[in-house]
């Protein structure tokens, strides 16, 4: 067991612990590699946590199952899944994110490398304290969910650990700002590459949103032990956005940026314009944070021009900035596609790019999904008057299954494919299971979380609720109309937790059993022609992108005609003119 795991640790390196990854060409030190590989496992396991809770929730939700009762432990259930699939999965990949970007790319290697082991140490001290607070809770009816809300009576421990896992994802994360830093240091004026210039935002972003989470979580603990006799919960409610909104800002770079890389590497796409993909970086910065106010949209307290303001002028700033990204990335791919004669038509550079591999794939209809589902329904459940119809029902939930169940997900699921192939050089046990991820994933769960949606929006279904078609629990209110819905999102959720059984099957049968990679595979991994191909030295601006600028006209007019259907929805909500 041990050799197993030390193993999976080794690689051949030289007498200064690099070695060159024979796919992508970067010098990787041993000290990079390792701990890449320690978060990237660690987070494989929150999944996998994660994933038994998605099952036991989804087995509720779809009542004709109807697993767990509202007062036998369902919300436990929920603060399970949440805590481990939205916080620990994701932001164990998002450190292995960032010393991928950081020293990978730069050709370092990962300087204080026992303060990325504190780092990770306390990141799991707090997961396990936290799991173990909200499996532990009696009656199970107050467990926290994501939101924890004061004054819930939640045992001050679970605060506590919070507090670990924050402080620890701030240790875990200094070693790549170091490196930053040694790498800028007399050489002010070298710009970093895109890929670590992302990770860097990320990281910028990532410091935002854990300064609000200290906040919120410390003035929770200190009002549980008794040091403050009372609390202000609207006061909570705005410093825990900060994080809450905040952390599903580093997933959403975080995952930016993975597409940047992955559509480079596996599908030969060039950047098109450094400058655009940097400004849109940038605009993150100044703009994503600011929307956080959309969750706060039916609390009192705050001055209906704040909400305005910050989610119809600050918040298009951000989508103005995720609409560029989305331009920018398949131009790359059409661009880099053409350069190297694979264009053909208005979609020939699509529809030849390696469908069939795993990797790109996931990350492909990662961007697609992520684009249409998860951001078109964002900004309409943004929107000041259109939340009032998406408000804490589960269309809310459909809309963040669309982004980082289905988007975000796919594409670091893609990622860890990738790690297994380049830095723990196994191949996948079986290429037809691994491609059954991508396609299966984004069919499951694409489609649950469109029928999330629907049975919100058109019918109020609410969230956090085991049981609405017969009854909601205490009232005798029921939704039963929209059971023949439930008839296939039920389905729909448990296949999308089938698939997600064969990602976990086939990445750790492969860290297991896989056979050894040798350059043959890592040549089959590349873009046709390898990754700096030979000829095909057409400027990129003197290629035409009228395959990307088609997708944009689409996104446009499904986005416009959403847009106009959510109005007409509100209308009929409120009767307007009946
Ligand atoms: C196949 C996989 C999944 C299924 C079937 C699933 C199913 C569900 C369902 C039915 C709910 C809503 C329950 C309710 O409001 O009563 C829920 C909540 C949630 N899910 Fe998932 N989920 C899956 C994967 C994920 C992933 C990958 C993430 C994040 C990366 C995620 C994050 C969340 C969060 C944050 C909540 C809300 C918890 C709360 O209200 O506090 N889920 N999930
Ligand atoms: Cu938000």
């Amino acid at each position: 067991m041990l050799a197993t795991l030390k193993g999976l640790f080794g690689n051949d390196y030289d007498e200064d612990g690099f070695r060159t990854c024979s796919v992508t060409g970067l010098r990787i030190h041993r000290s990079a590699e390792v701990h890449v590989k320690l978060f990237g496992l660690t987070a494989v396991i929150a999944l996998v946590i994660g994933g038994i809770f998605a099952l036991t929730v989804a087995a509720t939700r779809w009542e004709v199952l109807g697993l767990v009762g509202e007062f036998d432990g369902y919300y436990r259930h929920l603060s399970m899944h949440a805590w481990n699939i939205l916080i620990f999965w994701m932001v164990f990949m998002e450190i292995a994110i960032l010393y991928v970007g950081g020293p990978m790319v730069l050709g370092r290697r990962l300087p204080l490398t026992s303060v990325a082991k504190a780092g990770w140490g306390l990141m799991v001290a707090g997961a396990l304290g936290i799991n173990y607070f909200i499996w532990t809770l009696s009656g199970g009816s107050d467990a926290p969910l994501l939101t924890a809300y004061v004054p819930l009576d939640v045992p001050p421990g679970f605060y506590a650990s919070a507090l670990v896992f924050l402080v620890g994802a701030t240790v875990a994360a200094l070693p790549f700002l170091v490196t930053i830093w040694q790498e800028k240091r007399g050489n002010w004026s070298a710009t970093l590459p895109l890929v670590t210039f992302g990770a860097f935002v990320t990281f910028i972003i990532a410091v935002q949103a854990i300064l609000g989470g200290l906040a919120a979580f410390s003035y929770a603990l200190i009002w549980q032990i008794g040091i403050i006799d009372s609390i202000n919960t609207g006061i909570y409610r705005q410093l825990y956005w900060i994080i809450g909104h905040g952390s599903q800002q580093i997933n959403l770079l975080a995952m930016i940026t993975v597409w940047y890389f992955l559509t480079h590497v596996v599908g030969g796409a060039v950047v098109v314009s450094e400058k655009v993909s940097r400004t849109a970086f940038i605009m993150y910065l100044f703009f994503i944070n600011l929307g956080a106010a959309h969750h706060l949209m039916v609390d009192p307290g705050l001055s209906v021009g704040w909400r305005i303001f910050n989610t119809s002028y600050a918040f298009y700033g951000a989508a103005l900035a995720s609409m560029i990204h989305a331009f920018a990335i398949p131009a790359g791919l059409e661009a880099g596609r053409r350069q190297r004669g694979l264009g053909g038509g208005l979609f020939g550079w699509l529809t030849s790019a390696p469908w069939k591999n795993p990797i790109f794939a996931s990350t492909i209809f990662s961007i697609i999904l992520f684009g249409f589902l998860g951001g078109i329904s964002g900004v309409l459940m943004g929107q000041l008057q259109l939340n009032m119809t998406w408000h804490n029902t589960f269309a809310t939930v459909g809309h963040f299954h669309a982004t980082v169940a289905l988007g975000t997900t796919l594409a670091f699921m893609g990622l860890v494919f990738f790690v297994i192939k380049t830095m723990f050089r196994r191949n996948l046990i079986s290429d037809r299971l691994a491609l059954v991820v991508p396609y299966g994933y984004a069919a499951a769960m694409g489609l649950a979380s469109l029928l999330m949606m629907y049975v919100g929006i058109l019918y109020g279904v609410p969230r956090r609720t085991s049981e609405v078609v017969s009854n909601i629990p205490g009232s005798d209110f029921s939704l039963s109309a929209a059971e023949p819905l439930f008839l296939v999102l039920g389905p729909m959720t448990i296949l999308a937790i089938l698939v997600g059984v064969v990602f976990v099957l086939v990445a750790v049968g492969s860290l297991l059993l896989g056979s050894r990679a040798g350059e043959d595979d890592d040549e089959a991994l590349l873009p046709e022609g390898g990754l700096q191909p030979n000829g095909g030295t057409e400027s990129v601006h003197a290629i035409e992108m009228r395959g990307t600028f088609t997708l944009c006209l689409m996104f446009m007019a499904t986005f416009v005609l959403m847009y106009i259907l959510n109005w007409f929805l509100l209308t009929r909500l409120w009767s307007i003119g009946a």
